[in-house]
């Protein structure tokens, strides 16, 4: 697929989505969600891929938020259709089967924060950005981040964020737990390639499914979820990568992993 403000490529197993519009630092119209989606439903067919890096292009904005001069003149229902364009990329990378990193390199606002929210670990780089700012704009966020903003670093600075639309530096990010980690600009990709790295080297269906596992069990109640987490135990049983990796503990070697 032809695609103007995304782009996707590999770094072994790694998969690395940068959003490529920097004149506009990489704010998000139609166009460029729709890419970003395609790009994630493509992913999932690759079955090399055992994690994803999304970053973005510049050295200044991760991305700056929803697309304003996209957006101004909606009216309600192409405000709708683009919101709901929005929750399904969000949903693309949450629900997505391996782990995916926001590698934030900059500007995180509004739509970019809440993109980076999606992901299941995020990194920031020195100079990276926070910010739910949409009520300067006379909107809610559109894109899930009343929602997971909470959820992840608790009510209270989650409100703050959105009630005041204050932006917070990297360090401030990283105290409320927002993001995982500082590094260096100049580090940033690197980092997160030693992560995912990490991650190559473990039995594919055990990440999956701990992923599966951790994200469906934060909405359900603890004993619900216990009993999900016992049945996806359950399922590792079935799988090569089991008898290979309890085996080669056992017999004192590196466990070699097929995904199997
Ligand atoms: N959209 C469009 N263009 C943007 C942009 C954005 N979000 N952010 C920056 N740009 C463009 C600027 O217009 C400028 O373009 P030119 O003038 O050069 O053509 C270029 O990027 C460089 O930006 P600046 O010149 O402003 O750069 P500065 O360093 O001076 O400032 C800044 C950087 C990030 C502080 C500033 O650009 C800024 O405040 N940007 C807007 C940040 C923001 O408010 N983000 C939240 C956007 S609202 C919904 C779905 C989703 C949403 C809402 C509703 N529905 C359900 C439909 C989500 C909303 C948002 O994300």
């Amino acid at each position: 697929m032809q695609m103007n403000n995304v782009i996707c490529e590999k770094d072994g197993k790694t998969a690395i989505v940068t959003i490529n519009r920097p004149q506009a630092l990489n704010a998000l119209n139609r166009e460029t969600l729709e890419e970003i989606l395609s790009c994630f439903i493509a992913l999932e067919q690759d079955t090399e891929v055992c994690a994803v890096i999304v970053t973005g292009a510049g050295e200044k904005a991760f991305i700056a938020g929803a697309d304003i001069a996209y957006m101004q003149d909606f009216d309600v229902l192409s405000a709708r259709k683009f919101g709901r364009l929005g929750h399904q990329v969000l949903q693309a990378i949450e629900s997505f089967p391996c782990p995916v990193i926001a590698a934030v390199n900059g500007f995180a606002l509004g739509g970019g924060c809440e993109l980076a929210l999606a992901c299941d670990i995020r990194l920031a780089s020195e100079n990276a950005k926070f910010g739910q700012p949409e009520v300067n704009l006379g909107v809610i966020p559109g894109f899930g981040g009343t929602q997971r903003l909470p959820r992840l670093v608790g009510t209270g600075h989650a409100n703050e964020l959105l009630f005041t639309g204050d932006i917070i530096d990297a360090d401030e990010a990283c105290r409320i737990g927002l993001v995982n980690r500082v590094v260096a600009l100049d580090q940033l990709l690197q980092e997160s390639l030693k992560i995912t790295a990490k991650i190559a080297a473990k039995g594919p269906l055990a990440v999956k499914l701990c992923k599966e596992a951790a994200q469906a069990g934060m909405e359900m109640d603890l004993a619900r979820a216990c009993q999900y987490e016992a049945d996806l135990f359950g399922v590792c049983f079935a799988s090569e990568d089991q008898k290979e990796g309890m085996k080669a503990f056992l017999e004192k070697r590196q466990a070699k992993f097929t995904g199997n």
